[in-house]
């Protein structure tokens, strides 16, 4: 007997070897297992296998013979080859070809499951389902998946094919069935269609669920927060630089009432500053630049955007296929539906001028060390002018530096960098402001609905895990924020697999999961966890990227998810596999660089939102850092880091999230050169281990994945039945078909309303039903060969 159940009760003594199945692998969860089920296949000799080609790709061949150790495959183009039997890969049946849930493959390895997701892509169905998971492929053209008719189809559930908006569908009738608040929770790498996939869900709620004329309102936040929070990047020329929930509200009838929005941004994003050949930064810029009406444009003293420092300096301008000019008048008009009156919009975009004109401003040095004077030219009293301050005022911020030394105050003149470090970080706060206030009206606007039950759905576009060549602070952070998605995902899915068998009556042995607990543990803890150790760093004068790596090292070494590197690196174990950090620049970014006479000069402008972002700013400044390390370090308040800042907003849209029901969509990108029908497999299969996709199918199916009501069983298996069996019963049909095909007890479960298999029996059944309507219809065509 060659099968062994680790969490199953013994054989018993039916016929075992009769049974030559692939062994599905239970409660062994480590990644290696992961593609466990191509034992002993070869020897089988099936039609079709996989073979893996020295360029990494998989064709699929035909067996022709097999000695056990040796098989003899055809591949296409007349290519014969003589192969290891263990290099094969089993393929699936064909009746299973481009099935729309990866969960209903016989054999779930690399090859069949990128296999069927491509066959679905070529035929522009680019959303399949991977268990309780919806997968997005990128199509990057438009596909005539949407619209009107389509939203119709899949209200009245005349489409079972699966979409985003099946997805919606669910989240609006399990609120209003379960009374339960419901989360759409989409993640994926940059330029994966996160941002596109969360649009389309609101349009459906908004088309099912619209009429007060909110919807409108909530749709229209989407063309203003990409314009001030999205930009072209290498990867993606529309990339978010935010991560964002979406809360949308429902009134008792089930109307949408209203919405609220919450972000999660880092306040040190350099873009506005700087950015890398080929990118750009913010859209806005671009748009005002291009589209401002000639009034607006003496107004603000705009130029092109070539002649300002900050757009200069990557060398990129435009976007192939947009016009900003008429972007611009979209986001206008977008600002004008959620509420943000023409006055305002004047003031938001002369603090865009005053950013853009900031970076123009520039310094002459005027002694051997090296200290600098503020030149007074166009740029300087065009700033002074845009933010309603005094141009004494505004040369004396960027050029000095009050500090405090005992009680004595002094005036600490800045050096050229110094000087150019507080010029750039006054642009970016102003920009970080800016972007805050607009999401605050916003969400005033959006809080109009007045008679709420309480009752939401909220949709969640967060930057996805990355993981590039070198690391630095902000995949630092975006990491950790995918580490606790990932908690959230796998605790919400093997839950849901579990009352799956318990609703259905199931006798089910519990399957473990491999959680990411330590990694989160090495985040978090205190006072030894990655970011208390980083906060601690930033606040010693002395501290420095290499004592910060080195304290690493010393104290977290015993974190099986840690590993200590050469220098100033160290690397952390993902769940999605391992990254190496660079710590160069950690501290520099992680401290809030802006200066307290940099808020005290905004606080001193006539200007109505200078004097707004000041006051935030100093509010924000008071709140003191928590956590036992700090209380001992002198200081009772102290500007909260930049990590600390992330991790909070973090955690306000994680809790948000965890009373929700939860919906996940994990978007895919075919191939890095935003290019329609080009399909990258090692790309795609790359992606589907880091989001834990594979891993979810892969949980679920050492259960019983595959499952079929009993009357769908009868009705394709129970032709092949020695003994008639018409008059019988769905149920006992089935019972009859599987004892008579010896089917092992340890290989399926009936429910009360379905049969459960576990992986690859539905593959047996269906090469024994293949096998026999051949033989019926090789007798038929021998019959009527006979006749002619
Ligand atoms: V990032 O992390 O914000 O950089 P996203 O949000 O994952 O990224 P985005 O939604 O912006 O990616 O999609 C990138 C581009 O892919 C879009 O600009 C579209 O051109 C394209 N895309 C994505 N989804 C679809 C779709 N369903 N149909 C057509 C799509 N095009
Ligand atoms: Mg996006």
């Amino acid at each position: 007997k060659t099968i062994s159940l680790e969490s199953r009760s013994s054989i018993g003594d039916e016929e075992v070897e009769s049974v030559p199945l692939p062994l599905p692998s239970i409660s062994k969860s480590s990644r290696e297992s992961r593609w466990s089920d191509t034992t002993s296949y070869a020897s089988k000799k099936k039609l079709q296998s996989w073979f893996q080609l020295p360029n990494g790709n998989w064709e699929l061949g035909n067996i022709i013979s097999t000695t056990g150790t040796e098989s003899v495959i055809s591949l296409s183009e007349g290519k014969v080859l003589k192969v290891k039997s263990e290099s094969l890969v089993p393929a699936n049946p064909d009746i299973l070809d481009g099935v729309d849930d990866l969960m209903q493959l016989s054999y779930l390895n690399e090859p069949s499951v990128l296999y069927n997701l491509q066959r679905r892509y070529n035929q522009n169905m680019i959303y399949t389902k991977a268990g309780p998971v919806l997968v997005a492929v990128n199509p990057f053209k438009k596909v005539p998946l949407y619209g009107n008719d389509y939203i119709e189809a899949y209200k009245r559930k005349a489409i079972e094919s699966p979409h985003v908006y099946a997805i919606a569908h669910m989240a609006i009738r399990e609120m209003i069935r379960d009374e339960v608040n419901q989360s759409i929770i989409i993640s994926g790498e940059s330029g994966a269609g996160k941002t596109e996939t969360a649009k389309i869900a609101m349009q459906y709620l908004a088309a099912l669920c619209g009429g007060s004329g909110i919807e409108y309102e909530i749709l229209k936040t989407n063309p203003v927060l990409e314009a001030f929070g999205n930009a072209k990047t290498l990867r993606n020329d529309n990339s978010s630089r935010f991560g964002k929930l979406i809360e949308i509200h429902f009134s008792e009838t089930g109307k949408i009432s209203g919405a609220n929005i919450q972000t999660c941004k880092f306040t040190t994003e350099s873009r506005v500053v700087q950015c890398n050949e080929g990118e750009r930064s913010y859209h806005i810029f671009y748009q005002l630049c291009a589209g401002a009406p000639p009034s607006l444009r003496e107004k603000l003293n705009l130029l092109n955007v070539e002649d300002y420092k900050y757009l200069r300096q990557s060398n990129c301008y435009s976007i192939t296929g947009v016009n900003d000019a008429e972007e611009f008048c979209i986001v206008m008009e977008a600002l004008d539906v959620v509420h943000i009156g023409k006055e305002d919009q004047e003031n938001v975009f002369a603090m865009l001028a005053a950013v853009l004109w900031f970076g123009n401003i520039s310094f002459t040095v005027v002694d051997n060390e090296n200290h600098v004077q503020v030149i007074e030219d166009e740029a300087l009293f065009t700033v002074a002018k845009l933010i309603g301050c005094d141009i004494g005022d505004l040369k004396i911020t960027l050029s000095t530096r009050k500090m405090k030394v005992g009680n004595d105050n002094i005036v600490q003149k800045l050096t050229l960098s110094q000087a150019i470090d507080a010029r750039d970080a006054m642009a970016k706060s102003i920009y970080a402001c800016l972007f805050d206030w607009i999401i605050e009206q916003i969400n005033k606007s959006l809080a109009v609905g007045k008679r709420r039950t309480g009752r939401s759905i909220s949709i969640l576009d967060i930057y996805g895990f990355e993981s590039f060549d070198r690391n630095s602070f902000e995949q630092f952070c975006i990491n950790y924020a995918n580490e606790r998605l990932q908690q959230h995902f796998n605790r919400h899915l093997f839950k849901l697999e579990q009352e799956e068998y318990i609703q259905d009556g199931i006798d089910w042995a519990k399957v473990e999961f491999e959680d990411n607990q330590d990694c989160l543990n090495l985040f978090e803890k205190k006072p030894l966890g990655l970011l208390s150790l980083l906060d601690e760093e930033s606040t010693f004068p002395n501290g420095t990227d290499l004592t910060f790596a080195n304290k690493l090292k010393q104290h977290l070494s015993s974190n099986s998810s840690f590993r200590g590197e050469r220098g100033k690196a160290f690397t952390v174990c993902h769940y999605a596999g391992e990254v190496t950090y660079d710590t160069t620049g950690f501290l520099e970014k992680n401290r809030d660089l802006l200066h307290v006479n940099c808020i005290q000069l905004l606080s001193s402008c006539t200007c109505h939102l200078p004097q707004i972002f000041a006051s935030n700013m100093l509010t924000q400044s008071e709140k003191p850092i928590v956590g036992p390390l700090h209380k001992s370090g002198g200081a009772d308040s102290q500007k909260l880091s930049v990590a600390t800042k992330f991790k909070s907003q973090l955690f306000l849209l994680m809790q948000r999230l965890e009373s929700t029901t939860p919906h996940f969509i994990r978007c895919i990108k075919p191939n890095n050169l935003q290019s329609p029908g080009l399909y990258e497999q090692g790309l795609v299969l790359q992606q589907l281990k880091c989001c834990g996709v594979l891993e979810v199918v892969r949980i679920s199916r050492s259960g019983f994945p595959t499952r079929m009501s009993h009357q769908k069983f009868a009705r394709r298996y129970g032709f092949l039945l020695l003994e008639n069996a018409a008059s019988q019963d769905p149920l006992s049909v089935s019972v009859a078909i599987l004892q008579q095909f010896n089917i092992l007890p340890e290989m399926y479960q009936v429910g009360y309303t379905k049969l459960f298999f576990r992986t690859g029996q539905i593959g047996v059944l269906e090469d024994t039903r293949n096998r026999t309507l051949h033989g019926i219809l090789r007798v038929q065509s021998c019959f009527r060969g006979h006749q002619a």
